[in-house]
């Protein structure tokens, strides 16, 4: 028997669930990509904040493309749960923040409805660095902005709120993005240029783009985790998620037209996100990326194994402490070596099951601002980065795809500079000034005789 909300009543009664009158809540949210992350994260927030007595901040949620979500989760009336995880403790709680989900092409009409109405005041984004449609320059990719993302649906609503003067919305991106909701504004301003210039001022004028920090650990979902929550509730939930205890979120406190109030569940409202994100981006997912390449050539699965290995450890920490640390201009308060610890043990746990392949995907869209940022910092400041660099190499002989397919959209790119360059030349040609990947970072003379030195696979 599946969750929903005529089976409510048949859950474990150490189910934790949400108390506030669903019915009476009106949407005010429009979510882009609702996976397991924005489940675990924003979702769970705005579920806590309507507990708390917030109204009309329901979640209609959207896929892009494909229709598993969906059908995860409209059978179970938006029901889910979030487990969180840690030794051998598991916490569930019932979420009933999400109204419906969406399936973009196969319900044009209903999603526009839902980005025009005059309740939504807020879209949320977790699309993945790829979903923004940058090409390698970080400039929109027109052609692939028109196949199939949010950016023509967007200017399509834009359009039918300002001819019926329903007012703007405030767009914010929960993506692993550096400064994401000023990318987001220049990316939205490029597309309306080239599709919608009537728009421009409208929307400068009447929608903002807050930038966010978002964190928590949140593996895919597996059968067997699916599993044994049946047993331990009483009800199949298709739709489950399972995650950490800890979570973060730090907003920029800039929306047009109101929202949630986050600020008493947890989440921190401020007027720079920049030092939070800088050190989240270079220190948690540089560690991340850095753990996944290694880890994976060290025949790991997971995370939590990764970060034991004697070989990969130092080196993780040595990113983190020593490379990545002195690059960010710490905040009041924010104690980055107290961070880095922190990462540490939260990488260390093994209930997460968390998959270093999983991590390892997309990687040409992820180190711009994990790694190469900091080594463009470290460079300026005459200082080297040889963790990085040993984490770059591993990334390069993981993207050549001896024996194992690669998940990256430039994946055909990286194979084709493989085999016209290869081992001595591949290096020196990403990392050049206008090369694939030289867009934050050019290499240095040193910096191309280090990855040349360790990019032969270790014996
Ligand atoms: C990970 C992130 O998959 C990845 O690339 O580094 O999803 C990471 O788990 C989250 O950003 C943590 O907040």
């Amino acid at each position: 028997m599946r969750l929903s909300r005529e089976n409510l009543g048949r859950l474990s009664r150490d189910v934790a669930r949400y108390g506030y009158d669903r019915d009476a809540q009106a949407v005010g949210i429009v979510h882009f990509g609702i996976g397991a992350f924005h489940r675990a994260h924003q979702a769970w927030y705005t579920d806590a904040a309507m507990n708390g007595g917030d109204r009309d901040w329901a979640i209609t949620g959207v896929s892009l493309r494909s229709g598993s979500v969906a059908e995860q989760m409209n059978p179970q009336d938006g029901l889910y749960t979030v487990t969180e995880r840690s030794g051998g403790v598991a916490r569930t709680r019932v979420i009933g923040a999400v109204r419906e989900v969406l399936v973009a092409p196969q319900s044009p009409a209903a999603l526009a409805a839902a980005l025009s109405a005059p309740r939504t005041r807020i879209v949320t984004f977790t699309v993945t660095e790829k979903g923004y449609c940058r090409a390698p320059d970080g400039s929109l990719d027109l052609a692939l902005a028109d196949g199939g993302s949010f950016y023509p649906l967007l200017a399509t609503a834009l359009r039918q709120r300002r001819d019926a003067g329903t007012g703007g919305l405030t767009l914010l991106s929960c993506d692993n993005l550096a400064a994401n909701g000023r990318q987001l504004a220049g990316l939205m301003q490029q597309y309306l240029t080239a599709r919608a210039p009537d728009l421009l001022d409208w929307f400068a004028a009447e929608c903002s783009c807050p930038s966010s920090m978002v964190d928590r650990i949140v593996p895919a979902s597996t059968n067997e985790d699916r599993a044994g929550l049946a047993e331990r509730i009483g009800l199949e939930d298709r739709a489950a998620v399972f995650t950490e205890p800890f979570s973060q979120w730090v907003i920029e406190d800039s929306f047009v037209a109101g929202r949630p109030g986050w600020e008493k569940v947890g989440a921190q409202l401020v007027a720079d996100v920049a030092p939070y994100e800088t050190a989240k981006l270079r220190m948690l997912n540089g560690a991340h990326s850095a753990l996944a390449y290694l880890g994976l050539e060290h025949g790991h699965d997971y995370v939590h194994q990764a970060v034991a290995d004697p070989d990969i450890r130092p080196l993780v920490e040595r990113l983190m402490r020593e490379e990545a640390a002195p690059t960010i201009a710490a905040a009041p308060g924010q104690d980055l070596d107290a961070y880095a610890s922190s990462l540490l043990e939260r990488f260390a746990n093994p209930a997460l099951n968390h998959r270093l392949e999983q991590i390892a995907m997309d990687g040409s869209q992820k180190i711009p601002q994990r790694w190469l940022e900091t080594l463009a910092a470290r460079g300026a400041a005459g200082a080297g980065c040889p963790a990085i660099l040993t984490a770059l190499a591993a990334w390069l002989r993981h993207v050549r795809g001896d024996g194992h397919k690669v998940d990256d959209p430039l994946a055909a790119e990286l194979a084709g500079a493989w085999s016209a360059h290869g081992t001595s030349g591949i290096a020196d040609v990403l990392f050049c000034a206008g090369g694939l990947m030289g867009g934050p970072w050019t290499a240095r003379e040193s910096d191309r005789a280090f990855l040349a030195k360790a990019l032969p696979r270790p014996a």
